[in-house]
């Protein structure tokens, strides 16, 4: 592991100035690290801002072979793939990648909890927080769900835990971890990985210096594989697994008790799954993920009833936003890609207007069809990929298009009737349209309360 004072000596290049790529300059900084950085769409207003605290920082927004070679560390962000070509140049000339979090490993100086995995991370990572602090235990959520982890880091904190990206695991190799899991792996990035089993192998190497590795029982991907070039550098980790259908052991799940379903963690019964803050089968998997993430901390399972109560869920995942003459209306923007899109709908139980499309990163729509025949009586698509979309998904429901996020609420407002839900879950990314999916989310909820309030 490269320490802190090595770097100090070594030519250090930021690839990437948003969120995270900031924290990291913030953070070499705080480090007296002498950096540059590298950014394609390098803004005049972000130059100025890092030359409040770093004015000797050269900053570029060309990525060529020549600007990247003349430096011995890539500290990469993690939307920039590391195949881009003039970072495999660097590579190939001996440079090293790193990412925020790999810098975040060497500061840290509290246990660290994390969770990577296709859906759910978010609200694991939130709920295991919320269940923390209910203990009395002093935590911070950081990493992708926001908070750029170097950012998150300070005095006083009894537990970091850290939301991971496979794009920031692809550049992470010594994080020490009290537990660690991927929650499950569906398609998504495809536009990144060969195929699923690399994005998934990339996922597995949270597992890599973890003292446990949680994984989902109906999801062999999410197992550690002592095959995985991940796993060459440690021991193969304990394992609890959670989403098991009748706990006997340790793992964590559900069973029933006199006709009703309980949260289940080993011996320990915790609440029936009907009084969980959260709907739907998948939060029900949520929940049993935070209670075996808790395992090291031996919290009584009155203290963890508490804790899985309190938390009141994260905007953008299947958030309720209104009702008006009888129809909800959802907005589950963060359904950036199919599994994710599914879930939503079924935990609506009611026929569904979907609102979908965006960014489609090359994934297969016609996973969506049999769900969408089942539950969904009409699409409005928005966005670059409606097209897909539209061919994918027209034998399975009514579908019509919009330009905008105001003209698809309209359309969908005249399309729903008592009883059903307007649901958004694009099942792609923002960025064509927005600034991100809170972006999206916040303009979808400003159309509903315009259009249907
Ligand atoms: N850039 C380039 N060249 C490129 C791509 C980007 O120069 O080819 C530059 C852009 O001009 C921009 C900067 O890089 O200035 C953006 O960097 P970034 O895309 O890595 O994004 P950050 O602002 O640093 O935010 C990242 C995460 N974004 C991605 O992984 C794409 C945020 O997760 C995360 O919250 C943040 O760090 C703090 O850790 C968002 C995300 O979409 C929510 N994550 C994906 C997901 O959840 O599916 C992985």
């Amino acid at each position: 592991m490269m320490k802190m004072t090595e770097l100090a000596n070594k030519k250090v290049l930021v690839v990437g100035l948003g969120k995270s790529g900031f924290s990291v300059c913030r953070f070499l900084h705080s480090q007296s690290i002498a950096f540059d950085v590298v950014d394609e769409g390098l803004k005049d207003a972000d130059v100025d801002k890092l030359n409040v605290f770093a004015p000797q920082a050269n900053c570029s927004h060309e990525f060529t072979e020549t600007l990247f070679c003349q430096y011995e560390i890539l500290i990469m962000s993690p939307g920039i793939a590391l195949s881009h070509s003039a970072v495999q140049s660097a590579l190939q000339k001996g440079a090293q990648a790193i990412g925020d979090i790999e810098l975040f490993a060497y500061a840290v100086d509290a246990p660290v909890l994390a969770v990577t995995g296709s859906n759910g991370k978010s609200t694991v990572v939130a709920w295991l927080q919320a269940v923390l602090e209910s203990a009395g235990v002093s935590a911070v959520a950081c990493g992708n769900i926001g908070l750029p982890a170097l950012d998150a880091l300070q005095s006083g904190i009894d537990i970091y835990v850290v939301e991971l990206s496979s794009f920031q695991l692809e550049t992470t190799n010594s994080l020490k971890l009290l537990s660690a899991s991927v929650l499950n792996v569906s398609e998504d990035h495809m536009n990144r990985y060969q195929d699923l089993e690399h994005y998934a192998a990339t996922k597995r190497r949270i597992y890599r210096h973890a003292e446990l590795a949680v994984c989902n029982a109906h999801d062999e991907r999410t197992h550690v594989l002592a095959t995985d070039e991940s796993q060459a550098v440690s021991l193969t980790p304990p394992r609890i697994l959670f989403a098991v259908d009748s706990v006997t052991q340790g793992d964590v799940g559900t069973r029933d008790y006199a006709g009703q379903t309980w949260l289940q963690w080993g011996e320990k019964r915790i609440m029936p799954v009907c009084e969980l803050p959260l709907p739907g089968l998948h939060n029900c998997e949520n929940a049993q993920a935070v209670l075996a993430m808790l395992s090291p901390l031996s919290l009584s399972a009155e203290t963890l009833k508490a804790g899985l109560l309190s938390f009141k869920g994260l905007p953008h995942r299947t958030q309720f936003v209104h009702e008006s003459q009888g129809v909800r209306w959802f907005n589950d923007s963060k359904g950036t890609n199919i599994d994710a899109c599914c879930r939503a709908i079924e935990a609506m139980q009611a026929p569904v207007v979907l609102i979908a499309g965006g960014q489609g990163k090359d994934a297969d729509f016609s996973q969506l069809g049999p769900v969408v025949q089942e539950h969904v009586k009409a699409i409005v698509l928005i966005g670059e990929d409606a097209d897909v979309l539209n061919q994918a998904l027209q034998d399975f429901a009514q579908i019509t298009k919009a330009k905008t996020m105001l003209d698809a609420v309209t359309q969908a407002m005249r399309i729903a009737t008592a009883g059903d839900v307007v649901l958004l879950s694009p099942a792609c990314a923002s960025f064509d349209m927005f600034d991100s999916f809170e972006h999206r989310g916040d303009v979808f909820v400003e159309a509903v309360m315009k259009v249907a309030a």
